[in-house]
């Protein structure tokens, strides 16, 4: 039963933690659907649309746009996925977004990944990205640390909590750090 009982994993971590490097590895070997909020967000900002400027001005200082329209994406995409196992990559970032994902979309994650990344990591691979995105310069970066360790990490205690967390030590290659992740997605047999 597809949408019954879809298989979903949120994908945690600070920024430059390595969530959206991972993500794309796990696609490759397990096949989710991949959906990073961070990038729902940008589409919406470069489309132009009616909450445009207001997530621009919010990605711009490191603040979390609010969970009615965050959610309303993710449900949009989900929806339209005809995936039943979904990778949510950078969500839910504040406690008020996963209890509004749950009384939306209904369920809970089966898994959550947490890509464990001192600071000074993050940072030194944010500043190195050169991507051009708006929030990769340090005055940012500094109020996304705040920001997460806030908001973020309290949505993550959570989920240690209902036994729902996979912590990964998140240093290393790429590779190293995805040998950790592989045995998790292997036990449950996705
Ligand atoms: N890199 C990756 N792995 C590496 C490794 N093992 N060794 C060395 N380098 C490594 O990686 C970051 C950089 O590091 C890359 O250059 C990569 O090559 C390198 P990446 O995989 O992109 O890390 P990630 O954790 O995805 O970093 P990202 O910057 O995307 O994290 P954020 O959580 O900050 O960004 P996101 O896009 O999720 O959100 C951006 C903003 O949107 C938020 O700050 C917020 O304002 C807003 N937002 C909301 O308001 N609500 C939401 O629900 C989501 C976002
Ligand atoms: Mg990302």
């Amino acid at each position: 039963p597809k949408e019954k009982n879809p298989f979903i994993t949120f994908v945690l971590g600070g920024p430059g933690s390595g969530k959206g490097t991972q993500c794309i590895k796990i696609v490759e070997t397990f096949g989710f659907k991949h959906l990073s909020a961070g990038d729902l967000l940008r589409r919406e900002i470069a489309s132009n649309s009616a909450d445009g400027a207001m997530i621009l001005n919010t990605i711009k200082e490191g603040k979390i746009v609010p969970s009615q329209v965050t959610v309303k994406l993710i449900q949009k995409e989900m929806e339209s996925s005809g995936s039943n196992k979904f990778l949510i990559d950078g969500f839910p970032r504040t406690e008020e977004n996963r209890v509004s994902f749950e009384r939306i979309i209904g369920v809970e994650p089966n898994v959550v990944l947490f890509f464990d990344c001192p600071e000074e990591e993050m940072v030194k691979r944010l500043l190195n990205r050169n991507q051009g995105r708006v929030d990769d310069n340090l005055e940012t970066i500094k109020k996304r640390l705040k920001v997460f360790e806030a908001l973020s990490l309290p949505v993550i205690n959570y989920y240690s909590h209902r036994g729902k967390l996979y912590t990964i030590k998140a240093v290393g290659t790429e590779d190293e750090i995805f040998e950790q992740v592989r045995p998790i997605f292997t036990a449950f047999e996705v």
